[in-house]
């Protein structure tokens, strides 16, 4: 199973995490490739979505809930640590089985993910030579120049913490006009048409604060051309996948292709 590329899907709550890998397993699928998905996600309702590995034949969180006296948010915490102690579990049920791809949903309150150290454990022990993070972009919240802005400051959190290669995503395309999604498209190659976005979008930018930010921004996250998916509508899953094989054929987890580089 260690030559599977695996693909951890994050992103803010409600971003199109679930529907993506289930809508790019399909996709994969229809192409002739072994896929397994995987949910890590304990608090996810039962729904249409019936992954390979599922975190929930071990730990559940109304179960949590109730075991613990806990409410929502705490037993969400409590539960991001107890995923890690059953990480091998999960390991050893994902290595049942053959597969190309591991599409790996991460769970729904994304600061848990992001922040805490047991995430770590839990990428490390699922992670084999070929791994990557695809980060989704939610319109809801990247429609605005600020709001891009800050989802950008996430992903390079996220990449810096996991030192994974990352792919950055805009979900749910349908939802955008065609003008909308040629400007966050464009937003996403060209920093300063990003920036003239905030400039038009505050009243009395401070100028100092944005310039800095965007100096840290370039230094931090190069390259967030985004690749624009619709899980609803399956489109843009070839992109998606050509993004992901370009990153697989560069090299291993730890290296990422500079500009001018061959691949090996
Ligand atoms: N219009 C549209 N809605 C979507 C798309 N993908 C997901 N959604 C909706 O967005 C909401 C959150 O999706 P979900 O996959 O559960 O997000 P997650 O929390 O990141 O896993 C749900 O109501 C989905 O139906 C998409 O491609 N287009
Ligand atoms: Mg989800």
């Amino acid at each position: 199973m260690d030559d599977a590329g695996t693909v951890y899907f994050t992103g803010t709550a409600g971003a199109g995490k679930t529907s993506l890998v289930q809508a790019f397993q399909d996709w994969l699928d229809h192409q002739g490739h072994d896929v397994v998905t995987v949910n890590l996600d304990p608090g996810t309702e039962a729904g249409s979505f019936e992954p390979d590995v599922d975190i929930r034949d071990w730990i559940r969180l109304p179960q949590v809930m109730q075991e613990y006296g806990l409410g929502p948010n705490g037993a969400q915490v409590a539960a991001a640590d107890m995923i890690a102690l059953k990480i091998f579990e999960v390991k050893q049920s994902l290595d049942g089985y053959k597969a190309e791809y591991v599409l790996v949903d991460t769970p729904g309150q994304f600061e848990l993910f992001a922040f805490r150290e047991s995430s770590k454990a839990i990428v490390d022990a699922l992670s084999g030579d070929r791994s990557l993070l695809a980060f989704l972009f939610d319109p809801a919240l990247a429609r605005r120049a600020s709001g891009f802005v800050s989802l950008r400051m996430l992903s390079a959190t996220v990449e810096f913490r996991f030192r994974l290669p990352m792919i950055n995503l805009l979900s749910k395309t349908d939802v955008l006009t065609p003008d909308q999604l040629e400007e966050l498209l464009a937003w996403g190659e060209d920093p300063q048409m990003l920036s003239d976005g905030v400039g038009q979008e505050l009243p009395t930018p401070d100028v100092q604060l944005s310039t800095e930010l965007f100096r840290a921004m370039e230094t931090m996250a190069p390259q967030s051309t985004l690749v624009p998916t619709a899980a609803a509508e399956q489109k843009g899953m070839d992109l998606l996948y050509e993004a992901i094989e370009r990153v697989f054929s560069g090299g291993g987890a730890e290296e990422t292709l500079e500009p001018g580089d061959e691949p090996e």
